[in-house]
């Protein structure tokens, strides 16, 4: 059993404290509106009357707070007690925010690793979530056993940029699928049929099949280079021109998928009608 620290009890760190005493680890909390460790002590954990006493009594002093600015803030407090500690900042920011950090802890003497939580609070602590770390190597595998705690830990390798890179990458994949479901529950409710049966019996088999495909769609934009496998960009970047009318017929906003028809007329223009949809991405990133 370890001893960790748990900085800022907001729904997330009063999750990720919970499941450390649920595992029987010695939890040390702390938070800038002190009532709201209350829960938690009355479940055993110990109180840190300053974000410096939460340091110096964990071996793992994890950061769960608003923003970075507020890390920095908490870290610049703690200082000189963060020295041989292992700080997990599980605080959303970017990958430059990350690194940035990084070689602030480090320059107090503590290891760093960057987290990526891919949960919600309830959710914390169960197989269902998944954790992304990044930076120390030596810290990830020492305290594997406690980071596993929170849910399934993945480890992407000692640029503490990483996990809030894929972080963000992940949100960006779930932010277009619900682009897609948004924008067919509108069509679906325009015409006055059933938006629940809709979504249960066919959108979701639907976009589980279409998913499927999206490995060999990785590999292409891995290898630049787009084989169309049966439906190629011009076939769809016509029938798209069919989905914005229907849109327009029912009343329908096309404004959501409108910038990524334009990128597939576009790719058809430069040339590539031929190719597979997973072209669009030289669009996107011109290596
Ligand atoms: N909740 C979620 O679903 C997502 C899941 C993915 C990861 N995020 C990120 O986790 C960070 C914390 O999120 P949270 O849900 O715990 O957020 P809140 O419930 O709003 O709690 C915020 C805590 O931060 C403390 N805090 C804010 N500013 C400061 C500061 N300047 N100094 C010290 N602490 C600060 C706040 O303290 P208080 O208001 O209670 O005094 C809360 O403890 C976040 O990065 C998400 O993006 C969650």
């Amino acid at each position: 059993m370890s001893s960790v620290s748990v900085v800022g009890l907001g729904a997330m760190g009063s999750a990720l404290a919970d499941a450390l005493l649920a595992a029987g680890h010695t939890t040390t909390v702390w938070n800038r509106t002190p009532a709201k460790a209350e829960p938690l002590v009355e479940r055993g954990a110990l109180r840190a009357a300053t974000v410096t006493d939460a340091a110096t009594a964990g071996e793992v002093v994890v950061f769960c707070v608003l923003g970075y600015a507020d890390v920095h803030a908490l870290v610049d407090t703690a200082g000189a007690a963060l020295s041989g500690r292992v700080v997990v900042n599980l605080t959303n920011g970017s990958p430059q925010e990350a690194r940035e950090l990084a070689v602030k802890v480090r320059a107090l003497g503590a290891d760093y690793l960057d987290g990526g939580i891919m949960a919600v609070p309830p959710m914390i602590g169960s197989p269902q979530a998944l954790v992304l770390y990044s930076g120390s190597t030596a810290s990830f595998e020492a305290h594997r056993e406690v980071l596993q705690v929170f849910g399934r830990a993945v480890y992407l390798g000692d640029d503490p940029g990483q996990a809030p890179l894929h972080d963000l990458a992940l949100l960006t994949g779930m932010y277009g699928m619900f682009a897609g479901f948004l924008q067919s529950a509108a069509l679906v409710r325009s015409a006055g049929a059933d938006v629940e049966g809709f979504t249960t019996t066919l959108l979701v088999p639907w976009l589980a099949a279409m998913a499927g495909g999206l490995p060999q769609m990785a590999a292409e934009a891995a290898e630049g280079a787009y084989p169309a496998a049966g439906s190629n960009l011009a076939m769809q970047a016509a029938a798209v021109d069919t989905l914005a009318g229907l849109g327009r017929a029912q009343g329908v906003s096309t404004e959501l998928l409108a910038p990524l028809f334009a990128l597939m007329r576009r790719r058809v223009e430069d040339g590539h009608g031929e190719e597979g949809l997973a072209g669009l991405v030289e669009l996107l990133h011109r290596g």
